[in-house]
């Protein structure tokens, strides 16, 4: 049985983790309408993990008897300025996760709910890869500079080891 707080955090993070697939899905749809192929594929992919770390909480919560709220869906930003603004606001994103993902470490401590605080180190670990493939995108970006995004674009995709998300 999960200890009320901690039912109720990770409800937070099943909305968090829902508002980040739409976040990327948002991005990733910019990003194609401005001929951005590899940069889209890589935020459609993004946008798909996301989904499955909501479904990984949902599932998670109900197993341990609490019961997983569903989110509703926030409309996001849907204009980026430009691919450098976007990576940043990825990053900003990752960063901000990872924050409330040691918040629920921090809550499951102070509930002794220890097996939620196992359970949830692969989120930590998860945050720790995917905030350095993000800056790993951004350095990759900045050396390339904006006379070279065909270049950028290109490569993107190749900084990954996923395959390809298709809506087909
Ligand atoms: Fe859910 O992994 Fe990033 O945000």
């Amino acid at each position: 049985m999960l200890p009320k707080r901690v039912e109720e955090i990770l409800n937070l993070q099943i909305k968090k983790e829902d508002y980040s697939s739409q976040l990327y899905l948002s991005m990733a749809s910019w990003a194609e309408n401005k001929g951005f192929e590899g940069v889209s594929s890589w935020l459609y992919l993004q946008a798909e993990e996301e989904r499955i770390h909501m479904l990984r909480l949902i599932k998670y919560v109900n197993e341990r008897d609490g019961i997983a709220v569903i989110p509703g869906i926030k409309t996001p930003p849907v204009d980026f300025e430009d691919v450098f603004v976007m990576f940043d606001k990825v990053l900003a994103h990752e960063k901000y996760i990872s924050g409330s993902i040691n918040e629920i470490v921090g809550v499951c401590i102070a509930e002794n709910d220890y097996t939620t605080q196992s359970w949830i180190q692969w989120f930590v670990t998860e945050q720790i890869e995917e905030e350095s493939s993000v800056k790993a995108i951004i350095d990759k970006l900045n050396l390339l500079g904006k006379n070279n995004l065909y270049m950028f674009d290109r490569d993107i995709i190749s900084m990954r080891g996923g395959g390809e998300v298709s809506a087909e």
